[in-house]
């Protein structure tokens, strides 16, 4: 699957907008058949959006179950002849479509875009109806995992991971074309050698592949051309290549185009390309051969109204808010984000460590306990119908953001049950099916605390050590210097049992903006700010440390908890992007701005 673009012979029409709305509490629209006819007591919802938020009323908020969408597009007429496809960025935990009467698509999977040819059910210069279902059921057969629960207020959704289930279109639609003979997938693979690049491509086509002749041309970003190549696989060199590097988003531009045996263009493609590599060498995370060293922080797609709806303005502010913290990189906690911000961070130089949905598949957590069940790994619980799913995950993950260069590391699952041999055997086919898919890139997965080295039965198969640790919030609260030592005694285990580079990807305290304390106080500004200097501490002591990600970027809504207060309040910024405290402090770590 190639994104929808326009070239010289694609064009896409983005079908963001209002849609008809109606949630589905008790499950009838399927067997009513709502797509047949415009949607009955329906209201208006804006897409891309969360629908959670966008009214005041508790039913839409905690919602749980099907909620259709349905919007009228003229197919332009003028795009009679073409291929037409119809495409979902995201639709949030599962979806089926309809154009008019007919189902087109069905998708498992909140993060990932699929997409349907609607070009036999469709009439260029006439009227379309489409209508989409989307379901936010959480079960141990999806991922992320979670429990449906009858109860005394009905039907309600628990899970265990700590943000709130935001669902609904999250990110665009679109309506797009492609000739009937098309490139259908474009996969490249850089590397240096010495002042020189390379880029290996291979282009898919649909069609009889011998009715069109491949050909590819890589320009500068001044649009020179610098390589050429035929055929469906090749390999371009690029002399004095420009590299993209942390900080300098340099970006080639690749373009795969099929001509027909007359020498006419059939189709046209482009696609961006930064020549760079990613390694791990002992203890150390190298970019272009260098040892990289990641400052920033986990984030969330996380606002106030547009819950996980993606939106141009906020992206480019947090960017900014990064940039002017000086982080360097973040991770996509706990879910592919966006592939706006993954285009964006390809750009700006920023880089991404990309992770999949898998959060939550560990029912020894505290915080967001199973009402059913108390073993991780079972036949009921986390299961191979959960890997299935998974593994799919990881696929559509890695098929979706391979060629972007700020990729350097994939993240399979956040904090698992890691202890016990059967999750050894759960994820050593899931660890292998990434590396099968990207043997360029090292894969890992955050492990939780107290699955301690020497416990963990995952690490040995992770690429790079990935720790979330919170000593002096969850342990030590208050206790600066105890959590100091633990924190310390434990990196240094890591760092000494795996010979592999650490990143912690996950520290943080709640921090109630305007709390206040001369003392150790958890939740005050001060303890907030001492807290992360303590942590900084004991990274900088420590050689194998490769990275910090405070946990977390900003505020952020969960379900309610009795230590959650208005959300998950560990950001540096809070929901609405104003700075706390320790903004300021940890601005001048990284900038090393001590004026600021
Ligand atoms: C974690 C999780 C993250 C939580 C965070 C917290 O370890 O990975 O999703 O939000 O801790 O604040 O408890």
């Amino acid at each position: 699957m190639v994104r929808p673009q326009d070239s010289a012979t694609r064009e896409r029409k983005s079908l963001a907008g209002l849609w008809r709305f109606r949630l589905d509490a008790d499950g009838k629209g399927r067997a009513q058949q709502w797509w047949r006819a415009p949607l009955a007591q329906a209201r208006d919802m804006p897409v891309p959006a969360s629908y959670n938020d966008i009214a005041p009323e508790p039913a839409l908020h905690d919602h749980v179950g099907d909620a259709w969408y349905q919007t009228t597009v003229r197919i332009p007429a003028r795009w009679d002849g073409q291929r037409i496809v119809l495409r979902f960025d995201a639709a949030t935990h599962r979806a089926v479509v309809w154009v008019d009467d007919i189902q087109v698509a069905e998708h498992e999977g909140g993060y990932t875009p699929f997409e349907a040819d609607v070009t036999p059910h469709v009439r260029p210069g006439h009227e379309a109806r489409l209508t989409v279902v989307v379901n936010n059921e959480l079960t141990f057969a999806s991922i992320p995992p979670g429990e449906v629960l009858e109860t005394a207020g009905g039907r309600e959704q628990n899970y265990f991971h700590d943000f709130f289930n935001y669902a609904g279109l999250h990110r665009q639609v679109w309506l797009y074309t492609t000739p009937l003979t098309c490139i259908t997938s474009i996969a490249v693979e850089t590397g240096l050698d010495g002042s020189a690049g390379s880029v290996e491509y291979a282009i898919r086509q649909s069609g009889v592949p011998d009715l069109a002749s491949v050909e590819v041309v890589l320009r500068d970003a001044d649009g020179r051309q610098v390589a050429a190549g035929t055929g469906p696989e090749g390999r371009l060199v690029v002399p004095d290549v420009h590299r993209w590097a942390p900080g300098d988003g340099y970006l080639y531009q690749l373009e795969g185009r099929l001509h027909d045996a007359s020498g006419e263009l059939i189709d046209s493609y482009l696609l961006p390309v930064g020549v760079r590599t990613a390694e791990v060498r002992g203890t150390q995370f190298l970019i272009n051969g260098e040892p990289f060293y990641f400052r920033g922080f986990g984030k969330h797609e996380d606002t106030a109204v547009r819950g996980r709806g993606h939106d141009d303005v906020q992206m480019v502010h947090d960017f900014e808010l990064m940039k002017w913290m000086g982080a360097n990189s973040f991770r996509t906690a706990h879910y592919p984000y966006a592939e706006e911000v993954l285009d964006y961070a390809d750009r700006h130089g920023v880089v991404v460590i990309d992770e999949t949905a898998a959060v939550g598949l560990n029912l020894k957590m505290t915080i967001s306990r199973s009402q059913s069940a108390t073993q991780t790994y079972s036949d009921q619980t986390v299961s191979q119908a959960t890997q299935r799913v998974h593994l799919r995950a990881v696929q559509e993950l890695i098929e979706r953001d391979r060629n972007h260069p700020s990729v350097v590391l994939w993240s399979i699952a956040n904090e698992p049950e890691s202890g016990l041999p059967a999750a050894r055997e759960y994820f050593a086919p899931i660890f292998a099916r990434a590396r099968e898919l990207d043997p360029t890139r090292p894969v890992t997965f955050a492990n939780v605390m107290g699955e301690t080295p020497g416990k963990c039965q995952l690490a040995e198969l992770a690429d790079v050590i990935m720790v979330n640790r919170y000593y002096g919030w969850y342990t030590h609260p208050g206790d600066l210097a105890g959590a100091e030592a633990i924190l310390e005694g434990e990196l240094r285990q890591w760092a000494t049992q795996h010979r592999k580079p650490v990143i912690i990807s996950e520290y943080g305290a709640d921090t109630l903006p305007g709390l206040h304390s001369i003392l150790d106080v958890p939740w005050s500004e001060e303890y907030q700010v001492r807290y992360l200097e303590m942590c900084h501490q004991v990274f900088d002591r420590i050689d194998e440390v490769a990275g910090e990600h405070i946990w977390n970027f900003a505020d952020f809504a969960t379900r309610p908890a009795i230590i959650r207060v208005g959300g998950n309040r560990k950001g540096l910024f809070t929901r609405d992007r104003q700075p706390k405290a320790a903004a300021f402090a940890v601005r001048r770590r990284w900038t090393s701005d001590k004026d600021s």
